[in-house]
């Protein structure tokens, strides 16, 4: 049995080497595959950020011409301002739809200025402006009710009037930013190109870069394998370790009851014996296990291997730990012959077994070596 036990064990330390250096083997190509993949990836990654940046350049620049144009054509008489009168004759301002632009309502949009220069305007009345005018254009859509939308609509001035129903259908908001202030004949394919770019997909990689991606995925799975094999190893060698730290008896007699559970019924319970391992009480009437105690030693003092102790059960109410203590008898089968509670929460069960016997018959030969015996 200890003989079996390290040969295993032997075999399982060789397993185990061999697993780490497949570990080791399977991180470096990870690794390396990781770098491959990372580099490639990156240019995606630059490519993306130099779009963005200059996506964001475009648009920043066609806000600041669609706010130079609003200028010039609200500032009627050219003397380089816009000021309240001249947004008082444009009913988009007529924030109360009561019919008439109020000084108030315009100097809300001149950010309570009486007139505002080109740049202040650009800077600070824009701001306000647009998106008045987007929801004139019926490109901005605010959560409103669909009267009140109709109502923007109708009422909204001349900038909405070349912007027929189907915008309204594609509800696209990133149209905007391409979005020609007023005239239609700037109507362009810019528009549609940059539309597109905002709902690219997920990005398609070249062949190249997919294939070092792939690669890379098959190195991970393949590290994650091999790292879950090392840990399948070390926890089948903790297992035979723990079974060799076990006293299975001067001779490994015992060994026998190992691995192997043992019932016995009273009226109440049915208690359960795992030799080495531990002792557990199920009461009929339903309920889960409770634990009696886990394998501790050997505990029959002259005759030690007479008596095992169970220690460290589930403790018992205003009590002690749960523990059992489990007499060894000689028998021809292995089976518990009784149990019993002699102290609240400490079991004591009678267990016979041949394994006992061994003892026994080398007293009674008196002098012939257990290996005559056996
Ligand atoms: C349960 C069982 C008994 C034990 C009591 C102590 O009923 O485990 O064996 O005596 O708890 O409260």
């Amino acid at each position: 049995m200890r003989a079996d036990l390290h040969e295993r064990l032997t075999q399982l330390d060789a397993q185990r080497a061999e697993a780490d250096r497949l570990r080791q083997e399977s991180q470096q190509m990870k690794d390396d595959a990781e770098l491959w993949e990372n580099s490639a990836l990156q240019q995606y990654r630059d490519a993306e950020d130099a779009e963005r940046r200059k996506r964001e350049a475009e648009e920043a620049e066609s806000s600041r011409k669609e706010a130079e144009e609003t200028f010039h054509k609200y500032d009627s008489n050219s003397d380089g301002f816009v000021d309240i009168s001249e947004l008082q004759t444009r009913s988009l301002f007529d924030k109360d739809r009561n019919g008439e632009v109020s000084i108030e309502e315009a100097t809300f949009f001149l950010a309570e200025n009486n007139q505002l220069p080109l740049e202040d305007f650009v800077e600070r009345a824009w701001p306000l402006i647009k998106p008045y005018l987007m929801i004139g254009e019926n490109v901005f859509r605010p959560p409103a009710t669909p009267e009140l939308d109709d109502m923007h609509q109708a009422e909204a001035e001349e900038d909405s009037e070349d912007h027929s129903e189907h915008h309204e259908d594609e509800g696209n908001e990133e149209e905007s930013e391409d979005e020609e202030l007023n005239e239609n004949e700037e109507e362009t394919t810019e528009e549609q190109e940059s539309g597109e770019e905002h709902t690219q997909p997920t990005p398609q990689y070249d062949e190249e870069t997919q294939r070092l991606v792939n690669t890379a995925t098959d190195a991970r799975n393949h590290f994650a394998q091999a790292e879950k094999a090392v840990r399948d190893l070390d926890s089948e060698i903790e297992k035979v370790k723990g079974m060799l730290d076990k006293d299975y008896g001067p001779q490994e007699e015992f060994a026998t009851l190992a691995g192997q559970c043992l019932e016995y019924n009273d009226r109440e319970y049915i208690y359960k014996l795992c030799p080495f391992e531990k002792a557990t009480q199920q009461p009929k009437n339903g309920g889960g296990d409770t634990n009696l105690g886990t394998w501790s030693e050997w505990v029959g003092g002259e005759d030690k291997y007479s008596a095992m102790m169970y220690s460290n059960g589930i403790s018992c109410w205003n009590g002690p730990d749960r523990s059992t203590r489990v007499n060894i008898n000689c028998g021809l089968e292995n089976r518990i012959t009784s149990v019993s509670e002699p102290n609240r929460c400490e079991y004591v069960f009678e267990l016979e077994t041949p394994a006992a016997c061994i003892d026994n018959e080398i007293e009674a030969s008196n002098g012939r070596s257990s290996h005559d015996e056996l």
